[in-house]
């Protein structure tokens, strides 16, 4: 029996350098970057994923110049102006991971509101990391547990499984499949503890570039694998 892929995460590299190709500043990169998050959110949900968590921005974007950080920020907004309206259509709700603390107020709100306005949405769940990163996810975890432990709401032994519902994923199913574009084999301190059992995947294309044929592309090879190793787990 093959197994159906429930949550796919990317990390969405390249728009930079997409962009410099093309002769265009780096924002043009991010700004093209927005329309394909619109484009294979749609091609994911039309595949009958559950959840696709995308890496928008994370605790060491911060270090980048405070010009592009601004711009960033705003993009959040040209997103939901653009496309809200056939995300409802398409009955997708939006879900954030991250520190929304840190976050500019304006921001936030925005993405306050998209959450709101989404909230009675069943269909497939388009997961925005904002802010986040993977050890500081397991950090907050632990302090969090630290502090049930000590207030006796939970037990000192547990399983991983107990420690998990700590997490900000612990509401997800299981991370399935994790795509980088742009041809960097790294994981970026994203979804650390998720990714123990998930299938990796790095293609070459940049984020701007990545189509819906060659995102199912990708799911496909996943089910392939999961056919070849399945059996041996
Ligand atoms: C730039 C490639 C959508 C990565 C995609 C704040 C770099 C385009 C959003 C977005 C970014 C975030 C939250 C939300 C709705 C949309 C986004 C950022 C960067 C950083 F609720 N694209 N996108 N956010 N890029």
């Amino acid at each position: 029996m093959e197994e159906k892929i429930r949550h796919v995460a990317i990390i969405m590299d390249g728009n930079g350098r997409w962009a410099k190709k093309q002769g265009l500043p780096r924002t043009a990169g991010h700004r093209q970057g927005v329309e394909n998050v619109r484009n294979i959110a749609i091609a994911a949900n039309d595949l009958g994923l559950e959840v696709l968590t995308v890496f928008a921005f994370s605790t060491e974007n911060w270090k980048r110049p405070e010009e592009e950080v601004g711009y960033l920020m705003k993009l959040p907004s040209v997103f939901f102006k653009r496309f809200l309206k056939e995300l409802m259509e398409k009955n997708i709700r939006i879900t954030m991971i991250g520190e929304m603390e840190q976050i500019p107020k304006e921001t936030a709100k925005v993405l306050q509101a998209a959450i709101e306005d989404t909230r009675g949405n069943t269909g497939m769940t388009l997961n925005f990391a904002m802010n986040y990163g993977g050890r500081r996810e397991i950090v907050l975890a632990a302090q969090q547990y630290a502090q049930d432990v000590a207030a006796g709401k939970a037990p000192l032994q547990i399983e991983e499984a107990q420690f998990g519902q700590y997490l900000m994923t612990s509401a997800f199913p299981p991370l399935d499949l994790l795509i980088r574009t742009s041809g960097e084999y790294r994981i970026s301190n994203f979804l650390l503890w998720d990714l123990a059992y998930a299938e990796l995947m790095f293609v070459d294309e940049a984020w701007p570039e990545l189509t819906p044929e060659r995102f199912q592309e990708c799911l496909q090879r996943f089910q392939k694998r999961e056919r070849r190793f399945g059996g041996l787990k």
